[in-house]
């Protein structure tokens, strides 16, 4: 490697290079409150750079929740859920060990297996995992991504979705009881609960860490056209630094 090419990579990582050269993908963090958008922030990411309906073999980027990791409940936290009276939105509501050693091991290039989560049932999904093959880009979105800072410095790109509080609430209730087996009242006291004062507590604070802050979420497509931007040029070096002959000629034009 030589001089010109190793200083190619430093920029495209911000200076962070954990794994093997040109093995380490682009690690990018998407936190926001409850129905913010995140996961169709990430989709729309996902599209615009032709990802979906791809196999791993030619697949570039990838998506993983922070759903996924949710602990799973004790028989007395179990009954707690029932009730409506666990919380969800607490940092601790994780396994964030997990997260912790699945993002270095994303990072390290190595594969990797993700838990499924059910929230009909509150609990992990026996013998279901999802395995995540090393990709170029890796998008990580949830609720807290940002609040351990072990884990939050991980990332070399922070987003942060940032949608009215009265339109999240707005789209989490239809979402809960259709999707999410619930009915208006523990949708509506849960909220008040734990959702709203732990996002106020938890993941609000953390937006001072993004990056970019993305308001209105999926629908601002100028935010989104601009970072997927950012993930081709991304791309692309990557790729030239790889393929690129070793000449002196374009040695000496990295160094300017
Ligand atoms: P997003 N959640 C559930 O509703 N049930 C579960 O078993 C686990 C999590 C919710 C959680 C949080 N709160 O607000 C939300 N509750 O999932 C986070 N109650 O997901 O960011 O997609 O809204
Ligand atoms: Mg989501």
């Amino acid at each position: 490697v030589n001089m010109g090419t190793s200083r190619k990579m430093s920029f495209g990582f911000n200076g962070k290079m954990n794994g093997v050269e040109g093995k380490t993908p682009f690690l990018i963090g998407v936190s926001g409150g409850t129905a913010s958008g995140k996961s169709t922030v990430c989709k729309r990411i996902m599209e615009k750079l032709g990802q979906v309906d791809k196999d791993h073999t030619e697949r570039q980027v990838v998506c993983i929740s922070q759903d996924s990791f949710y602990r799973d409940l004790t028989p007395a936290e179990k009954l707690k859920a029932e009730k409506g009276q666990y919380n969800f939105d607490h940092p601790d509501a994780f396994n964030n060990d997990l997260i912790l050693q699945t993002l270095r091991d994303i990072l390290a290039g190595r594969k990797c297996e993700i838990p499924a989560y059910d929230y009909r049932t509150n609990s992990l999904i026996k013998d279901k995992v999802t395995t995540i093959y090393p990709a170029d880009v890796v998008l990580f979105e949830g609720i807290l991504v940002f609040y351990f800072p072990n884990i939050r410095d991980l990332f070399h790109m922070k987003l942060f979705v940032d949608t009215d509080s009265d339109t999240r609430l707005a789209r989490r209730v239809p979402r809960d009881i259709n999707e999410r087996g619930r009915d208006l009242d523990y949708v509506l006291n849960q909220y008040m609960n734990f959702v709203k004062p732990a996002f106020e507590e938890f993941c609000l604070p953390t937006k001072k860490f993004a990056d970019v802050i993305i308001p209105r979420g999926a629908d601002n497509t100028v935010a989104i056209d601009l970072i997927v931007q950012h993930i081709r040029d991304f791309l692309s070096n990557r790729c030239r630094v790889v393929v690129e002959p070793e000449s002196p000629i374009s040695r000496s034009d990295e160094t300017l």
